[in-house]
């Protein structure tokens, strides 16, 4: 995409809580910032109700719904910061791939990639622009309706994990078909690798370019790699995404993006990650904080990573839970949040309590630093 072809909207609301942005960068903040995965979803009622009447991927394609879905949460928690609605499976059917979202099953590709030879059936240039452009438009909108509350976070899928539901043409506990193309075809796969990390940086920089004011790029099925097959599999695509999108916002003048990784069930790549141009490491509950920090030499910002089963427990036991978290990572380049997505059944109440809980005890924490 060429920097022409990059609508860049102006006047934006001023943003009134850099929290969050502060927090990415390692500056002091006064409180520490937080946010839930999965914010926008079925655990509040306003998200069943607006998502009843549309499929899942048609309410992707309405910027109206995806900025009405982004903003539910806001109105009911005083979250920091706001991701946008959308799915990291756009990407697939950017390339050319059909994805639809079964109810009670989840999403479903209906041909899957089998063997190198269907590669042929993706797109060899993704018109980045024109397959996503109502992902921009939604975060574009969204940016301004947000009215300088908080900043919006936009995200994608990384390589790897968009590569195990292409050839996995779902969700899967053991991804064992897309992992034997690594042991199988493992020159095809860092080709299928390569071919997403493309358009993965030009779709990543033209949600910048239409407001988003931060990026995550979630590895979610990191955890059934292991430390080699991560290294040569996911790592590299990960750095160079990091490295190519921060090369072209600063082409842009718009290099004040800060940029998350979260590779959920990857602590065995701790170290590497912290050294992966990212300015945040997102964490999964399975890590100490305390040990997290240590292991990541404090040299970058840590988010997460409370079980999100936690919210299950009573409102005192969640905030002596969030307090020991807290405890561990410390109050500076932290933002708090769960180690993964809220889950349907869980009670709205009490993600609000978690909310309080972080606002409560670290502005404590650094009343008496
Ligand atoms: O009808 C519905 O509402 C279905 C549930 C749902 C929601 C709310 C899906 C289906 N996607 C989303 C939105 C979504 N997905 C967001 C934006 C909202 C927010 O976070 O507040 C984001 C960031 C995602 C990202 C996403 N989609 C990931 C990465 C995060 C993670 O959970 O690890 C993944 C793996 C997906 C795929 C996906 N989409 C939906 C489901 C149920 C799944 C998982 C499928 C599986 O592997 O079993």
């Amino acid at each position: 995409m060429d920097k022409d072809d990059l609508i860049l909207p102006k006047d934006f609301p001023e943003l009134k809580n850099d929290t969050f942005l502060r927090a990415a960068w390692g500056e002091e903040t006064q409180h520490v910032p937080v946010w839930c995965m999965r914010q926008a979803g079925r655990y509040l009622p306003e998200f069943r109700e607006t998502r009843a009447a549309t499929d899942f991927f048609r309410t992707c394609r309405s910027p109206e719904l995806c900025c009405e879905l982004t903003l539910q949460p806001l109105r009911r928690f005083p979250f920091d910061a706001a991701i946008i609605f959308s799915d990291i499976l756009v990407v697939p059917q950017a390339m050319g791939m059909e994805v639809q979202m079964v109810p009670g099953k989840g999403p479903t590709f209906p041909e899957p990639l089998k063997d190198p030879d269907d590669l042929q059936r993706l797109r060899s240039k993704v018109d980045v622009a024109a397959e996503l452009g109502y992902v921009f438009k939604a975060i574009t909108l969204t940016r301004h309706k947000i009215e300088g509350k908080v900043p919006l976070i936009g995200f994608s899928g990384a390589p790897w994990t968009l590569m195990t539901y292409m050839i996995e043409g779902g969700g899967s506990t053991t991804q064992s078909k897309a992992k034997r193309w690594l042991y199988c075809h493992p020159e095809a796969s860092h080709r299928l690798l390569k071919q997403l990390t493309d358009v993965i940086v030009e779709y990543l920089l033209a949600q910048v370019a239409a407001g988003a004011q931060a990026l995550q790029v979630f590895e979610s099925h990191a955890g059934c790699l292991g430390p080699r097959e991560f290294r040569e599999f996911a790592l590299p695509y990960l750095r160079d995404i990091a490295r190519r999108v921060k090369d072209k916002t600063k082409d842009l003048g718009l290099d004040n993006v800060p940029m998350i990784v979260f590779a959920k069930d990857g602590h065995y790549a701790l170290e590497d990650l912290a050294e992966s141009h990212y300015e945040v490491v997102g964490l999964d509950w399975t890590i100490d904080p305390r040990s997290a920090r240590e292991r990541t030499g404090g040299k970058i910002s840590l988010q997460g990573n409370m079980d999100p089963c936690a919210l299950y427990a009573p409102k005192e036991q969640l905030d002596s839970i969030v307090g020991q978290m807290l405890d561990g990572f410390g109050t500076r380049g932290y933002i708090a949040n769960l180690g993964h997505g809220l889950y349907p059944d869980m009670d709205p109440e009490h993600v609000g309590a978690f909310v309080d809980a972080v606002h409560s005890h670290s502005r404590r924490l650094l009343r008496t630093k």
